[in-house]
């Protein structure tokens, strides 16, 4: 254990020492720059508008009614019912996410990318969020430039990690990075020092910027404490986030780096209502600063019925091979869906909250398999499990959604070049997420958006009420 410390403290050190060559200083530089290379400086433009827009809407619109709240919706978990301001992205139960207006295939085709025809670069997408505008490629490699500046990631950090076991589950270990970062949030100094509310967007852009930055490092750095006993691999600044992602992870295959590109594009930002976007949101209108509120998204996305659900299919698809073989029939594959089901399981990777059709990231995701990695045999099952579970869960007659998510997909993905460890999945899932929330808090700040309160009631309340609704 002594001999693993040192390893570990030793290739700490280094990568260390690699990322500290770069100096804050020139991130105060870059951010004082206004041209159109700043993103930045693009929001100092946009936040005027925006703010009013809202007030106009707001004076004209205020009592618009927008649908009635019914009993189920109470008690079936807000199902349908609208309630919450996310400008990022909109979900369309049928077509899927659209990011500030453009659908995946649109990103893909539209979006810088590091090869020609490659797969859409994350800072770039992190732009279109935040601004509503496709940048350039000279904005999006300014933009890593940028985010490689923040990414130093401090000492106490790595101690916080370190005191953790090893078997802790790596989302623990990524909440408690993320909590330790904490400790330099910049908005909960201002907020000490009595900042005005017109400038709460200012730090809580800085802190978004860093913690964006700042995850890969901690990511990679618990993937690699856990899996590849702890030695770290240091960035590499001339890579953009996804590659230098990959390559911190141990994976440099140029493949691979472009399935990060795409897999950190695609989680970002699914519309607000998620489990891990509306805590986020949540906690932050109680001015939370944007560490504390990603750290309670991450949360909730570390629940099985949430982001937890990538590893819990590959698991589940090793162990339909475990107990069936890798030459599985149609008919061993449905008798092993009935019997996950019969358990009173959940198959998983299947069904939606909203998405009613099959989540255009699955398709995405497929198609990258169908390119890079036709004859791998654990994609052949998942597509496979796409001609025979949609059906029986649409037989057992309760499930609104019998098609595929985006957690279906990933794991096979990620298997296939090297990244086998399930349990670790969900860190990477929680990497990309922090780009559409963190571009949804800027905006929460910039727009004054209120503390977030909705009413509760008992069942005796509701009872009664329908009682009066019925006479
Ligand atoms: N397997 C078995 N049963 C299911 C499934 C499924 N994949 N999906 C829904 N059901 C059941 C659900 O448990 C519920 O049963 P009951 O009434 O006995 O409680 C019933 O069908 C109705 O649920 P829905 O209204 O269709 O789904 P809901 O909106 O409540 O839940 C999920 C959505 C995503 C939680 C649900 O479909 C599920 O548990 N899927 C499997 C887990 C999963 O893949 N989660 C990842 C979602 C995407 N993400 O990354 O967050
Ligand atoms: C997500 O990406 O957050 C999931 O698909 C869950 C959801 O949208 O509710």
């Amino acid at each position: 254990m002594s001999f693993f410390r040192g390893i570990t403290a030793f290739s700490r050190l280094r990568s260390r020492l690699i990322q500290s060559s770069n100096s804050l200083g020139s991130v105060r530089g870059l951010q004082l720059q206004s041209s159109d290379q700043d993103l930045r400086s693009q929001l100092v433009e946009l936040i005027p508008e925006q703010q009013e827009r809202l007030k106009k809407l707001k004076a004209d619109h205020a009592k618009t009614q927008l649908g009635n709240i019914t009993v189920d919706m109470v008690i079936g978990g807000m199902r349908g019912m609208t309630g919450l301001l996310w400008e990022t992205s909109l979900l369309d139960p049928e077509e899927g996410i659209r990011f500030r207006g453009l659908s995946i295939p649109e990103c893909q085709q539209l979006l810088p990318a590091a090869r020609p025809g490659g797969e859409p670069l994350p800072e770039g997408l992190f732009w279109l969020l935040l601004t509503g505008k496709v940048p350039s490629k000279e904005q999006v490699d300014a933009l890593s430039k940028e985010l490689h500046i923040r990414s130093t990631v401090p000492d106490h950090v790595y101690k916080a990690i370190d005191a953790l076991p090893l078997s802790a589950h790596p989302m623990t270990q990524f909440t408690t990075g993320v909590m330790a970062l904490q400790v330099q949030s910049q908005f909960q100094k201002a907020y000490e020092n009595g900042i005005s509310k017109a400038k709460f967007w200012e730090p809580t852009y800085e802190d978004s910027l860093n913690l964006i930055a700042q995850l890969p490092v901690v990511a990679s750095y618990i993937y690699r404490r856990v899996y590849k006993n702890g030695l770290a691999i240091s960035a590499d600044n001339s890579l953009d986030y996804g590659a230098n992602f990959s390559r911190m992870l141990g994976f440099d295959d140029p493949k691979m780096q472009e399935l990060m590109r795409l897999y950190v594009t695609i989680h970002s930002d699914h519309e607000g209502g998620n489990v891990s976007a509306h805590t986020a949101h949540l906690v932050a209108s109680a001015l939370s600063d944007p560490y504390l509120s990603f750290g309670a998204a991450l949360n909730g996305l570390a629940g099985p019925l949430h982001g937890l659900a990538n590893q819990e299919v590959l698991l589940w698809i090793k162990s339909v091979v475990e107990e069936c073989g890798e030459n599985i029939t149609t008919e061993q594959l449905k008798e092993y869906v009935w019997k996950t089901l019969k358990s009173g399981k959940v198959v998983p990777g299947y069904g939606h909250g909203v998405l009613r059709k099959t989540d255009p990231r699955y398709t995405c995701q497929r198609e990258f398999a169908l390119k890079h990695l036709p004859d791998d045999p654990l994609f052949q099952l998942v597509s496979k499990l796409y001609e025979v579970v949609p059906s029986i869960l649409t037989e057992l007659g309760k499930v609104k959604n019998p098609w595929p998510n985006v957690d279906a997909h990933s794991g096979v993905l990620l298997n296939h070049f090297g990244l086998t460890e399930a349990r670790y999945f969900t860190v990477l899932f929680g990497v990309s997420r922090s780009i559409g929330i963190c571009s949804q808090l800027i905006w929460d700040r910039a727009l004054g958006l209120p503390l977030e309160r909705p009413k509760s009631v008992t069942m005796a309340w509701l009872e009664n009420h329908c009682k009066k609704s019925a006479v």
